[in-house]
């Protein structure tokens, strides 16, 4: 532990469910309502953009009444006192990691509260519904969309997250399922780049087999836990 000096953590869903914020995959899973090719594509997006819109308007309006819980807080706490480098890369594109007080984050899929111009490619602050057709503020395009990153589109700020795992002593990644690519293949990255590992989820996860260790239970115990002790 002492020889730790950078750390790159990544979070899923997993951690904003005990904020009532709905996983992706399994019971009660998000798209259990929705088919992902229905609303998580350019293509879906192209031809239906109610669906797609309406969509991500209620997962902005779920947000409103969501708030941070233990986990968060502890890795905002986590931030404000690791002396070395840290980075959240977060999949999620909520705000819980902000209104925790993190700062070091970055939001690789995207962000809830914030509108994409197709057109300009300006982004704009967003908390209400999100109507197709919607002007950009920036160049007037009837062109806005959710500033959401979708299946076969390149996540947001790659080199900088390939550059923080290079330089990482450890990796910890906590509630994703490791489903999605790239940030699936993100362990095997920083174990190649001779990082220490750790998965803190509910259950074994996909990619449970390449972490150094993994611990299971509600990231709302296990991340206070984890940061404790990481503080101590
Ligand atoms: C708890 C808990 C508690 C519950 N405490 N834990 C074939 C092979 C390999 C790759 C591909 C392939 N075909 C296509 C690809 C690439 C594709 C991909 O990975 N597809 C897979 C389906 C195979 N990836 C992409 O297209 C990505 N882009 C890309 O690769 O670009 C490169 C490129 C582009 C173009 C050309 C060439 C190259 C883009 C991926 C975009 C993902 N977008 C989404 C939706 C947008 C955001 C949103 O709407 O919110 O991102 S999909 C969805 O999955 C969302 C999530 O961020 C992401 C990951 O889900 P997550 O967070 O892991 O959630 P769950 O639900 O899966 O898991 C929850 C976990 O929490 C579970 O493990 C629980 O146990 C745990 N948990 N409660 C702790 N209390």
């Amino acid at each position: 532990m002492s020889k730790i000096r950078n750390i790159v953590i990544l979070t899923g869903a997993g951690i904003s469910a005990e904020s009532g914020l709905a996983t992706f995959r399994g019971p009660g899973g998000l798209w259990e309502g929705h088919r992902v090719e229905d609303v998580c594509t350019p293509e879906a997006l192209a031809h239906d953009p109610e669906l797609v819109h309406g969509f991500y308007d209620a997962r902005r309006a779920a947000l409103a009444t969501a708030a941070p819980n233990a986990a968060h807080v502890a890795l905002a706490r986590l931030d404000a006192e690791w002396p070395g480098d840290l980075l959240i890369v977060t999949q999620n594109v909520d705000d819980l990691h902000e209104r925790a007080g993190a700062t070091r984050v970055l939001h690789m899929h995207g962000e809830l509260r914030s509108a994409l111009c197709a057109l300009c490619g300006v982004r704009t602050e967003w908390s209400d519904d999100l109507p197709p057709g919607e002007p950009c503020p920036n160049c007037d395009a009837p062109a806005l969309r959710p500033d959401i990153v979708f299946f076969g589109e390149m996540p947001y700020q790659m080199e900088r997250i390939e550059q923080a795992l290079a330089d990482a002593d450890l990796f910890v990644s906590i509630g994703t399922s490791g489903a999605v690519y790239p940030a699936a293949g993100f362990v095997q990255g920083a174990r190649a780049y001779g990082a220490d590992t750790l998965e803190l989820n509910l259950e074994a996860s996909a990619g449970s087999a390449y972490f150094a260790a993994t611990r299971l239970g509600p990231a709302s115990k296990l991340v206070p836990e984890w940061v404790d002790a990481m503080l101590a």
